[in-house]
């Protein structure tokens, strides 16, 4: 691995968060840790400290006390960084914090960079790739689905799937490239046959990874859901049921919601961002109407979701008259609204030959917990569980998309019999791809940006 701009210098930031608080927790990492504290920290000699220890006593800036603090120790190469890491934890005000950092800096530390101390984790082999992006989705995490894929890749549960499949088409290319090496006499160390069996079974493989993008785009990033309806269908009473208060204007007005009004709700884990919308309806004189509709058809284009409300004693004709209006748009659940006014059985018996009806009241809170159910089977479509795999970084998927075309351009090889050498260009694509994800192949600017994406002081 080449070593990168700085990777001497030994860096400090604050791991804790900005501001007023119990303690703080500022961190050294580098060369000079120990030199650096030894100087603050005149009470003990610190490098002559075991690993993995706590020591109490004062700070000073030569005669000047800053502050009483605990130091944990960490000595190379047991550290988050691989490096000596000396994490001081201090009284939390900041101009205290600031004392420190001067004090630091002024023996010989620079400020690190955004995920500093991660990329040089990823750059002493500490963590993959993978894993160290992991970490910031960790950080990142506001729900419990988020925070168990990014847990499961930050362990290593994704780049030990693709290492496998890695290990696995690198054996084959060592044949083949074996071959090359012989290409004047005409053999084949690499059993065609079996190379076929391994293409198919890793374009498979892929192929799941790439189908857990949508899962992992949901549990990353939530879900849009607009709720759509012609006027007075309850869209907002159904909104303020979803979000149990009162957030948006509800009366008997048709036309009451001019303006969107989006809030966010977990339900299970996952964050659904419910849109309440205007109503639609097909004639109106009014032009801040219109523009509201315009919008409601904007944001139901552009949702994942799409809760189509309906008033339970409309008729079967006017109702799939409104729906007919959306057909273009893709995934949405049908809801019958109002049935504390009507007779359940005999208006579900009305819709019958409509299916997938849910009925609710949203006034009365009737049924919206089977709704928020349904919500989450359409997105999920089957379950998270903790052990498996889903790929939730977008750089992640590009790569794996590149690994799924170069597959299949060494299976059309295959199938043409393609000389070695040529199919040897598409396999070291394929490793490539592979080897981009979890940091085998790497190049500067791609770590900066990628850990520049990261808080200062991870
Ligand atoms: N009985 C009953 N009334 C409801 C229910 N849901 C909504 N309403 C009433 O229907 C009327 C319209 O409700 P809203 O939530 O404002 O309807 P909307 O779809 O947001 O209407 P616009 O914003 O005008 O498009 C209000 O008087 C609500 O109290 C329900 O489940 N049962
Ligand atoms: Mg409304």
């Amino acid at each position: 691995m080449n070593k990168l701009t700085g990777w001497d210098d030994t860096i400090v930031a604050l791991a804790t968060p900005q501001g007023i608080g119990a303690i703080a927790v500022i961190r050294l990492s580098g060369k000079k840790t120990f030199e650096i504290a030894d100087r603050l920290f005149p009470s003990k000699d610190l490098s002559q400290q075991l690993s993995h220890t706590l020591h109490i006593g004062f700070l000073r800036d030569e005669e000047k006390i800053l502050d009483e603090v605990v130091l944990s120790i960490f000595k190379n190469p047991k550290s988050y960084t691989g490096e000596d890491v000396i994490e001081i934890s201090c009284h939390g005000s900041p101009f205290v914090q600031q004392q420190i950092f001067d004090a630091c800096i002024k023996y010989g530390a620079r400020l690190a960079k955004p995920g500093e101390f991660t990329q040089r984790a990823f750059l002493n082999g500490k963590l993959d790739l993978a894993q160290a992006e992991a970490v910031a989705d960790l950080i990142a995490s506001n729900t419990a689905a988020s925070h168990n894929t990014a847990l499961h890749t930050m362990r290593g549960g994704f780049s030990e799937n693709l290492r496998e499949l890695r290990e696995r088409m690198i054996r084959f290319s060592a044949l083949i490239e074996l071959e090359l090496d012989f290409s004047q006499e005409d053999v084949e160390f690499a059993d065609r046959k079996q190379f076929y069996k391994l293409i198919n079974e890793l374009t498979q493989s892929t192929r799941e990874l790439l189908n857990s993008f949508q899962l992992g785009n949901v549990i990353r990033n939530g879900v849009s859901v607009a709720i759509i309806g012609k006027p007075n269908a309850g869209k907002s009473t159904l909104l303020n049921s979803l979000l149990n208060e009162n957030r948006a204007i509800v009366s008997d007005i048709p036309g009451t919601t001019r303006d969107t009004v989006e809030e966010v709700i977990n339900i299970d884990g996952i964050l659904f961002r419910l849109i309440d919308t205007a109503g639609i309806r097909q004639h109106s004189n009014d032009i801040i109407e219109i523009a509201g509709i315009e919008r409601s058809l904007e944001k139901m284009r552009n949702a994942d979701l799409i809760l189509y409300i309906f008033d339970v004693k409309e008729t079967k004709e006017d109702m799939l008259a409104g729906l007919s209006q959306l057909k273009e748009s893709g995934n949405y659940l049908l809801v019958a609204n109002k049935i504390d006014e009507t007779d359940e059985a005999r208006a579900r018996k009305i819709f019958s030959t409509v299916h997938n009806i849910i009925y609710i009241s949203a006034k009365e809170a009737l049924h919206i917990d089977v709704l928020k159910e349904k919500m989450i089977d359409s997105v999920l479509q089957g379950n998270i569980q903790k052990e498996n795999t889903i790929v939730t970084n977008a750089r992640h998927y590009h790569a794996l998309k590149e690994v799924d075309k170069s597959l299949s351009d060494i299976k059309d090889g295959l199938d043409n019999k393609l000389p070695g050498d040529l199919l040897a260009i598409d396999i070291r694509r394929c490793l490539h791809y592979l080897g981009e994800i979890t940091g085998e192949i790497t190049n500067e600017d791609q770590l900066d940006y990628i850990f520049s994406k990261f808080c200062i002081g991870k």
